[in-house]
């Protein structure tokens, strides 16, 4: 049988994932398990870059892997593990930092921004982040990452520390590619649609938390920020319409030209009534397996134990490679 490729992507266990993560990569990593050799991961060690309470974040990961699996990422089919469980990942990112420039780090957005958030705690980590996340990625030799668009700049460091490395060792690395959707790259946030929707966001308002119920969801549609036009109508520089345009496209799969029709000569309030009801459609079936799902933590434990398995043991394959390329003794 001709090998598939592979997929490899992670999300932080910093909160609930919101209705961005959703349309802009988790759907698209369930999606991506037919045809694809999938590997995903809790990436809690990337957490940790912002100061977290140990409680609550233990509460996330669990949370955040039962999500997935009510999701539809099967445990079977692709590798679902928490990052923590498999520490070839902070090895290989050890290694990895010393093929990666201090200019190449100073240039990431995301250090900048959360750099310029958090003031009082400009840790190292926030600084190296981007060289675990390409030791996640080169680890299972992925083909392809399923992101969203704010994590363009870290895949493409990625791509350039896997060439630097394999210019100088040879063919250890498969270069990767990311995959990024049309539409919903940047949901936008509901308060401030210039910004994206973000699960650390501190206003409960701003985004959709996968697990909000029918009438929150709804609630936070209708006071979604709009602007002073009064036309359904896709075009620049209504960010805030466009916004919900493109979700409402995608989870009811029609068209911009399909929703322009349907609501011509309609009001915003009837619009995002819809937006709202079509949104709490496609997570109630995610709500149901998670309430499901979470009440078993034996289950969910297991498939996290042979999660790390199968983990540990492709990546150890990438690691040994690579430190006999280093001159290492691999016994
Ligand atoms: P935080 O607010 O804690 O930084 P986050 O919401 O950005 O979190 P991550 O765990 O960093 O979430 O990202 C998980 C995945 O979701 C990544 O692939 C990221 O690109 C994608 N993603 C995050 N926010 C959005 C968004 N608003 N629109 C589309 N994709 C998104
Ligand atoms: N940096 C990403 C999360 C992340 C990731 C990865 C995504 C960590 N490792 C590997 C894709 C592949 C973020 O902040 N969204």
């Amino acid at each position: 049988m001709e090998e598939r490729k592979k997929i490899f992507s992670g999300i932080q266990p910093t909160n609930t994932p919101t209705l961005g993560n959703y349309l802009g990569a988790l759907q698209n990593w369930v999606k991506l398990q037919e045809d694809y050799d999938c590997t995903y991961s809790i990436v809690d060690l990337h957490s940790i870059t912002v100061r977290q309470d140990p409680q609550r974040l233990k509460k996330q990961i669990y949370e955040s892997y039962t999500l997935l699996l009510a999701m539809g990422v099967d445990p079977e089919r692709s590798t679902a593990f928490v990052q923590s469980h498999n520490c070839h990942h902070a090895e290989l990112s050890w290694v990895l930092s010393c093929f990666t420039q201090f200019g190449e780090l100073s240039r990431m957005t995301q250090f900048k921004d959360k750099s310029a958030k958090h003031p009082e705690n400009i840790n190292a980590g926030l600084f190296t982040y981007p060289v675990l996340m390409a030791a996640d990625i080169l680890l299972y030799q992925a083909d392809l990452v399923p992101v969203g668009i704010d994590q363009k700049q870290h895949l493409e460091l990625s791509r350039d520390i896997a060439i630097r490395f394999n210019n100088i060792y040879g063919d250890v690395f498969v270069v990767p590619d990311a995959y990024i959707p049309k539409t919903t790259a940047k949901v936008a946030s509901l308060q401030d649609p210039t910004k994206k929707m973000s699960k650390s966001d501190e206003n409960p308002n701003a985004s959709i938390s996968v697990l909000d119920d029918r009438d929150t969801i709804i609630r936070k549609f209708k006071r979604a920020v709009t602007d002073s036009d009064t036309e359904i109508r896709y075009a620049p520089g209504k960010d805030g319409i466009n916004n919900l345009m493109s979700i409402y496209s995608a989870v009811t799969g029609k068209t911009y030209e399909d929703i322009e029709k349907e609501f011509k000569g309609k009001g915003y309030g009837e619009f995002k009534l819809a937006v709202g009801e079509a949104t709490a459609d496609i997570l109630a079936p995610v709500q149901s397996e998670y309430a499901r799902l979470s009440a078993d933590k034996k289950y969910i434990e297991e498939c996290m134990k042979n999660g790390a398995e199968k983990a540990f043991k492709t990546s150890r394959k990438t690691l040994q490679k690579v430190y006999k390329k280093l001159g290492y003794i691999v016994l």
